[in-house]
């Protein structure tokens, strides 16, 4: 059999062994009495990054947006964010399971809405009737619309809203670091406008497990409660830490790499007649295409059968993740086994 290539997702990325090299060395203490070094370690470290006072260690991503959504509001409040958000989507209802919150759809633009569509959205505080609006979510990049980048000053000119109606506002971070690297515009500044970011290690900076979530320090000191009281305080988690630690210190420049080969194999997909892309979405490592010939099922069979795995995007597309773990010349051969499929 020959070699599988998995664009399923950038979570499938494994361990290198420099990271395993730094997980078999870390130094390792109970957490739950923060007395492990190298989970301290990251959380400073990651704070700095990021330009906020402190940091927490996250097993998930997901857990790391539902812990932030939760220490944002009260049951009964509303989150506005993107009618493709992650936090709809795909966190298996936890909004209003773990929070008792709902969320407030807008329809964005390749993922990204503006000001304006959100202002008449925004509940009138002596409306009692109604949910609070609480908090504004902005997905950066924003994964089903295809790794698309926020632009900076539509975050700013949504954060400076979110000011005037004392709302807050949370970033999901899971890939901020793509688009970090391939706008120049640091972690630290984009997190700037944000109560609370939460930020993936184990997608394409190729940790194994693990999130970071950052905000104030009261903020973090809540955060550290809820964390606890859903089964989240691990003890020796330096272990695992440590691969995070090297993820941000190593991984973070060489995602330009992933963006460049999402673009090669988008440029090629976009030379069939048989599918549509929109070339102007694929900004960073994911790409979303939809078949005009076959089904999603029937290419996404045929491919796995001839050694390509792909995933299901939004209804009708299917999306290809680049990753540290698949090559260019990986990419040469994905490409002659979706022209077999497609082409
Ligand atoms: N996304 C996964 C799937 O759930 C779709 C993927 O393969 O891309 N925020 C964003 C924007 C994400 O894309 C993800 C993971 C998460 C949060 C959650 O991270 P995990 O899976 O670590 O809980």
């Amino acid at each position: 059999m020959n070699k599988i290539i998995d664009l399923r997702s950038d979570t499938v990325t494994k361990p290198s062994k420099a990271m395993r090299k730094a997980m078999y060395e870390a130094e390792v203490g109970d957490d739950v009495y923060k007395e492990d070094p190298t989970a301290n370690e990251l959380e400073r470290y990651a704070a700095e990054l990021l330009g906020k006072e402190a940091a927490l260690f996250v097993p998930s991503g997901v857990m790391g947006n539902q812990i932030c959504l939760n220490v944002l509001t009260q049951p009964g409040d509303e989150v506005i964010c993107e009618k493709d958000a992650h936090i709809f989507h795909y966190e298996s209802g936890s909004p209003a399971a773990l929070s008792g919150i709902q969320l407030n759809l807008v329809e964005g633009k390749r993922g990204i809405f503006t000001p304006e569509q959100v202002e008449p959205l925004i509940r009138p505080t002596s409306a009692y009737y109604m949910a609070r609006t609480k908090v504004i979510e902005i997905e950066n990049t924003h994964n089903r619309a295809g790794g698309t980048i926020n632009p900076i000053e539509n975050i700013e000119a949504i954060s400076k809203l979110a000011k005037r109606y004392n709302l807050f506002c949370h970033l999901d971070g899971a890939r901020i670091w793509n688009a970090s690297v391939e706008t120049g515009i640091t972690p630290a500044k984009y997190a700037s406008y944000f109560d609370s970011v939460s930020c993936c290690l184990s997608k394409g900076l190729g940790a194994p497990i693990g999130s970071i979530i950052a905000g104030n320090k009261d903020f973090i000191n809540e955060a550290y409660r809820v964390r606890k009281a859903w089964g989240g305080g691990m003890r020796q988690v330096g272990i695992i830490a440590a691969a995070g630690l090297y993820a941000l210190k190593n991984n973070i420049s060489r995602l330009t790499e992933d963006h460049e080969k999402a673009k090669l194999l988008a440029k090629f997909l976009n030379s069939f007649d048989s599918v549509s892309i929109d070339l102007d979405s694929v900004q960073t490592n994911i790409l979303m295409f939809s078949p005009k010939k076959k089904s999603v099922e029937q290419i996404l069979t045929e491919c796995r059968e001839n050694g390509l795995l792909l995933s299901q995007g939004a209804v009708g597309f299917i999306r290809a993740v680049t990753h540290m773990d698949v090559s260019f010349e990986d990419i040469e051969i994905a490409k002659k086994i979706l022209e077999k499929v497609i082409g």
